[in-house]
């Protein structure tokens, strides 16, 4: 498959920027998708974190399941690694901002960095911690192309654009395409991106619920397959008919618009409109996504 890598200038603009300024600020605040802690972290946290500490906040808990929530709220704990999970549309900061107001310096406001990749919530994060709508928010990634600086109570913070790295393996942008972290071009289109959620899913057990959500009801035979791979695929474009179907994502003469029925379920899959779903668990054997699972 043709795989083109999303890595805009700005990326690299910001990146670097951030890496300029880190020695000035206390700390960086790293948001992550709560539905994919170990695909959404951010490729800079290794390189910045020697620099300065970093808190983590989980964003998005609303989207994912509450259990596999404790149970990544429960490892980050066990690592001793500072954590708090948010519905940063309405969950309150005070825990955290008491937090900060403990890591001020004598003297002088606290200077943090919202670090993290495309889409994840950075923008709102500094939003709800300044207090004002100062930040632009957006549902698609690369809203944010500069870094800014905005003042709150005690604190000065930079807001950052979303950063990736364009040499992640297919597995991190994989799943970054389905949670809107990146352009489904990364995995060679939105039809692919489609594919490749449904076989994820049933493969783990998750596709029912998302199924039961739009009225999938059972699913159709698959036609005959090779090897165990190609069947799941096989499958999974079966499955994606019957989504189109369904949907009424459909073409002249009533064939099913895969294109459209495919951006409607990553869309709505990113958007958590399937209900909640995470994607990762720690130490997860199946995780394809990242090597150093804990
Ligand atoms: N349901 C829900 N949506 C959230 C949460 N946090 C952020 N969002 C939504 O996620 C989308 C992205 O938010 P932004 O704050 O623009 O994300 P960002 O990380 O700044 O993105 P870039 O600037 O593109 O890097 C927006 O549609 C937000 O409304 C959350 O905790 N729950
Ligand atoms: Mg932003």
């Amino acid at each position: 498959m043709n795989r083109t890598v999303w890595y805009p200038g700005h990326m690299a603009r910001g990146g670097r920027k951030l890496g300029e300024m880190a020695e000035k600020l206390d700390l960086f605040i790293e948001v992550r998708d709560a539905r994919a802690p170990f695909s959404t972290s951010s490729p800079l946290l290794p390189s910045l974190s020697r620099v300065r500490p970093t808190l983590l906040v989980l964003s998005k808990k609303d989207l994912a399941d509450p259990e596999r929530t404790r149970v990544w709220m429960a490892d980050f704990a066990r690592r001793k690694e500072p954590v708090w999970a948010l519905d940063l549309r309405k969950d309150s900061l005070d825990p955290l901002r008491r937090e900060l107001s403990r890591l001020r310096p004598p003297h002088r406001e606290l200077r943090l960095g919202v670090v993290g990749i495309p889409n994840v919530g950075k923008s709102m994060f500094l939003n709800r911690l300044v207090g004002k709508a100062r930040a632009r928010v957006g549902g698609v990634p690369g809203i944010t192309r500069e870094v800014g600086w905005y003042r709150g109570s005690g604190f000065l913070a930079v807001d950052s654009p979303g950063i990736l790295d364009p040499h992640s393996e297919p597995g991190v942008h994989r799943v970054l395409s389905w949670l809107g972290c990146a352009k489904a071009e990364v995995v060679g289109g939105c039809e692919a991106a489609a594919v490749e959620l449904i076989a994820f899913l049933r493969a783990r057990g998750l596709w029912d619920a998302v199924a039961d959500t739009w009225g999938l009801g059972e699913l159709a035979e698959n036609g005959p397959c090779g090897d165990a791979g190609s069947c799941e695929t096989a499958g999974a474009e079966a499955v994606l008919e019957q989504v189109g179907r369904r949907l009424g994502c459909l073409a002249a003469g009533g064939s099913v618009n895969r294109e459209v029925a495919a951006r409607r379920l990553v869309e709505s899959f990113a958007a958590g409109k399937l209900g909640p779903v995470t994607l990762e668990l720690p130490g997860d054997p199946l995780n394809p996504a990242r090597k150093d699972s804990p």
